[in-house]
């Protein structure tokens, strides 16, 4: 098998055969959040399994896209479905398609996700800005040789989710009067949910979320030296929190509630960080 290098580039280099675009900004969609991709405009859409070696999702909820061209003026490369460790992917696999959006041009990352809340002062519907993430998934996206092209061995996560798009997205927040909360994220493999022990484990921990994805996204894009805006929704209380079971449909269905808030928040936050 080729370093994931020429295998992104092999990538890249497709999605330039189709397009002029070079996008400044990616965003990745997560469960329930696809249907923001409708607002880019003049749309280049290409199904993920056109691009070479890019991985295809198997989740209900998560259909493979990756859409070009420009929100609020700005180029953008959006990812409508993403691909998780607990499909049985590699993590070479599942950050695939956040290195190609680093070889494209995009010198930011929005990532989104639907998460649990650990935080009891969240609501199902809450919209969270990523403060920072506890990686409990048992492995990295950057472990194995280093690939010097995308960046350094060792590299510095401290300020991962970036603190200056954090207080954009804050401030346009207020202005739209849209509640904002924000809180470290905890990632787990899934695909179980959660136990109610492991919550109040996490709890302790100092996690306010939990989910199966994104920190493996955010990862390579730091090494990459990505800006990054992480944002959740809760789309349910995490395990013990209530007393009921957590289901699906119901992160899916809480994604569609909020849809509105979630679109006007980010479109307005586009050209802010781009
Ligand atoms: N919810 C979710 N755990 C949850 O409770 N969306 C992911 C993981």
């Amino acid at each position: 098998m080729t370093d994931q290098y020429t295998r992104a580039t092999a990538a890249a280099d497709y999605i330039r055969t189709l397009t002029p675009l070079t996008p400044r900004l990616g965003i990745i969609l997560g469960s329930g959040l696809g249907n923001f991709a409708a607002q880019v405009e003049d749309p280049t859409t290409i199904p993920y399994a056109d691009i070479p070696h890019f991985p295809q999702s198997t989740v209900e909820g998560h259909s493979g896209k990756l859409i070009l061209g420009h929100i609020a003026g700005v180029p953008v490369a959006v990812m409508q479905g993403r691909v998780h460790a607990y499909e049985g992917y590699s993590l070479a696999e599942v950050t695939f398609p956040t290195r190609v959006l680093g070889l494209l041009g995009c010198k930011s990352l929005i990532v989104t996700n639907a998460a649990g809340a650990i935080n009891t002062s969240y609501k199902q519907g809450s919209l969270v800005a990523i403060s920072d993430h506890i990686n409990l998934t048992g492995s990295n996206a950057a472990l194995g040789p280093n690939e010097a092209k995308f960046g350094p061995r060792f590299f510095d996560m401290t300020n991962a989710y970036s603190l200056a798009l954090r207080t954009l997205a804050h401030a346009e927040a207020a202005k739209q009067n849209i509640p904002l909360a924000e809180g470290v994220y905890l990632a787990v493999l899934g695909p179980s949910y959660e136990t109610p022990a492991e919550i109040r484990a996490f709890r302790i921990l100092g996690a306010d979320l939990v989910g199966m994805s994104t920190v493996h996204e955010v990862i390579v894009a730091r090494h990459m030296g990505l800006e990054v805006l992480g944002l959740s929704l809760v789309t349910n209380m995490a395990a013990g929190v209530l007393n009921e079971a957590i289901n699906h449909e119901e992160v899916m269905e809480t994604g569609r509630r909020v849809e509105h808030q979630f679109t006007s928040l980010l479109k307005a936050l586009i050209p802010q960080i781009a």
